[in-house]
């Protein structure tokens, strides 16, 4: 459970680190399973409905950039993503009016050396709901320094309007830095031990640089709303909306406060993931790998 000061410390700030929230064992269990599916991709070619891939993967040198919703992949995932101990630890940030829905999940692998960078955004921008009771967390599976491509954000950013995530009137997914006038300076490293876990909110501007160390950096990142926060975008499928509920009963009745939003339309050129997504922005905040350069749009 958080104590009082971490939850106005969330409120204040729109980030929270939580140290040891996994155990050894169950980092050891989820690496085991990440090793797997990094070899399983050898044979694949192509972002598929379970990998994202490094401009650079190959079958002699596999370098996965994301595992899509991991919690549809192995068990394992799911376990923790549903668990009651990450539910009693956001029900105080966003739980208290209906309960907790689980939302997606996926595991970001910077590989070493090759990791890619994720450009500054907020998450909101790519689903805003009726009220922004809205949070990720993180799980590192592995220790990250600064050199790893540790998830960095701008306190106090979730206050903020939401900022302008198009090019040329299309969704790329990212903030040009060259025109949101942030101070990048005030940016803070969420590095830390294996099996820390990171909180930030919604409205939160984050992003990561690259991993240029020789160790993987690998973030598990799970996403969570209120029950009664409805995205504005439309439900597909209410019975699978309703299965996501981790604390709480379902309900048809959104609450609706007076957020900021933007619509992520029209869709991104480049789709299936961030990484994709961003491909169109021209101003970049972070360093690209020659390698992904190679593939950038001219
Ligand atoms: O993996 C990271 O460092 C950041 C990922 C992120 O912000 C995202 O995928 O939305």
């Amino acid at each position: 459970m958080l104590t009082r000061d971490q939850v106005q410390s969330y409120r204040r700030d729109g980030y929270l680190v939580i140290e040891n929230v996994l155990s050894a064992t169950e980092l050891e269990n989820l690496r085991r399973v990440v090793e797997v599916l990094v070899e399983a991709s050898r044979s694949v070619t192509a972002h598929d409905h379970v990998y994202d891939l490094e401009p650079s993967h190959t079958p002699e040198e596999p370098r996965v950039r994301r595992i899509k919703e991991p919690h549809n992949v192995h068990p394992a995932f799911r376990e923790i993503a549903f668990s009651k101990r990450i539910a009693d630890i956001l029900t105080p940030l966003i739980g208290t009016t209906s309960g907790i829905r689980f939302q997606t999940g996926k595991l970001n692998m910077k590989s070493a050396g090759h990791g890619a960078a994720v450009e500054w955004h907020q998450d909101w921008a790519f689903y805003p709901h009726t009220n922004d009771d809205l949070l990720a967390i993180g799980l590192y599976l592995d220790d990250c320094g600064p050199e790893n491509g540790p998830l960095m954000v701008i306190p106090g950013s979730h206050t903020w309007p939401i900022l302008d995530h198009h090019v040329d009137g299309v969704f790329c997914g990212a903030i040009a830095p060259s025109t949101a006038n942030i101070d990048f300076s005030k940016a803070v490293a969420l590095t830390g031990k294996a099996g820390n876990m990171t909180i930030h909110h919604v409205r939160m501007v984050h992003g990561s640089a690259l991993n240029t160390s020789d160790r993987p950096r690998r973030l598990l990142l799970f996403q969570y709303t209120a029950v009664d926060a409805f995205p504005l975008l439309g439900i597909p499928d209410w019975e699978k909306f309703n299965a996501n509920i981790v604390t709480g009963n379902p309900t048809a009745e959104p609450r609706l406060t007076p957020v900021p939003v933007r619509i992520p339309l029209p869709a991104a050129i480049f789709e299936g993931s961030i990484y994709e997504n961003q491909r169109t922005l021209g101003s970049r905040y972070f360093a690209v790998y020659e390698e992904a350069r190679a593939v950038e749009p001219t």
